[in-house]
């Protein structure tokens, strides 16, 4: 598997990694530092048969990741997303469109595929689905890319699994308004799916009539990213 490019812009060093690398026998604390080591150690613990995952400190704290250096922030004044492709009444919302339409809440674990978790992350948004029936997707559409105004991250995602009642165009985690860093003001919020599948700095829903691999498939992460599967 190649090296995830993700970047972690968590500065602090866990303590007792040493110790735990140590456990694992791991013989690479030398030539990696930092959130290397942290993305190393999650992707040993996560493809990890043996169940010390449950003895090793990663989970409840987000990383926050970008696959780009910065992003510029957006607000209620400079955000749209645009719901285009394959649909019959494409749209462009602004964050006060958004807060209009019907709200719904979820309480889940968040998943990244790498290996670190965080319990029972509260969110509120609109319905992905909710959107779609509003843009009266065509016959021909299957599928969804998504984009983000990081310029640069894409997801994908069949209809079927975006019609899921826990699949959000999220405003709000842990009661507050999605951070910058978080992916804000608009993220995707995919409950059945590892983290990779929740876009961040939301811009763009674009119907498609087929499946397109986005960022991290083109890298080798699988098409569904299904937790658990
Ligand atoms: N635009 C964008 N969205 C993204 C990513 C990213 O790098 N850029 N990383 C993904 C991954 S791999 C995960 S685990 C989650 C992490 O969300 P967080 O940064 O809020 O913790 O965002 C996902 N969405
Ligand atoms: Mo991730």
């Amino acid at each position: 598997m190649s090296e995830p490019q993700e970047r972690s812009e968590l500065d602090g060093t866990p303590v007792g990694r040493r110790v735990v690398l140590g456990l694992l026998g791991l013989g690479v604390v030398g030539v990696v530092t930092g959130s290397a080591v942290q993305d190393a150690l999650s992707r040993l613990v996560a493809h990890d048969p043996t169940g010390l995952s449950q003895l090793v400190p990663l989970g409840s704290a987000f990383r926050y990741y970008s696959v780009t250096g910065s992003v510029e922030s957006r607000d209620a004044s400079s955000y749209s997303l645009s719901v285009s492709g394959l649909v019959a009444r494409p749209a462009t919302y602004t964050l006060a469109d958004l807060q209009q339409l019907p709200q719904v809440s979820i309480t889940r674990d968040f998943h990244c595929v790498t290996g670190w978790y965080v319990d029972d992350v509260p969110w509120t948004g609109v319905r992905l689905s909710h959107l779609l029936d509003l843009a009266a997707p065509t016959s021909d559409a299957v599928a969804i890319r998504f984009r983000s105004f990081d310029g640069v991250y894409t997801e994908n995602m069949t209809l079927e699994q975006a019609r899921a009642d826990d699949v959000l165009v999220a405003l709000t985690m842990y009661g507050e308004p999605v951070t910058h860093q978080h992916g804000g003001p608009v993220r995707i919020y995919a409950a059945p799916m590892y983290g990779y599948k929740s876009t961040k700095w939301l811009s763009g829903i674009e119907l498609t009539d087929r499946d397109i691999p986005g960022y991290w498939e083109d890298r080798g992460y699988p098409l569904d990213g299904i937790i658990g599967e």
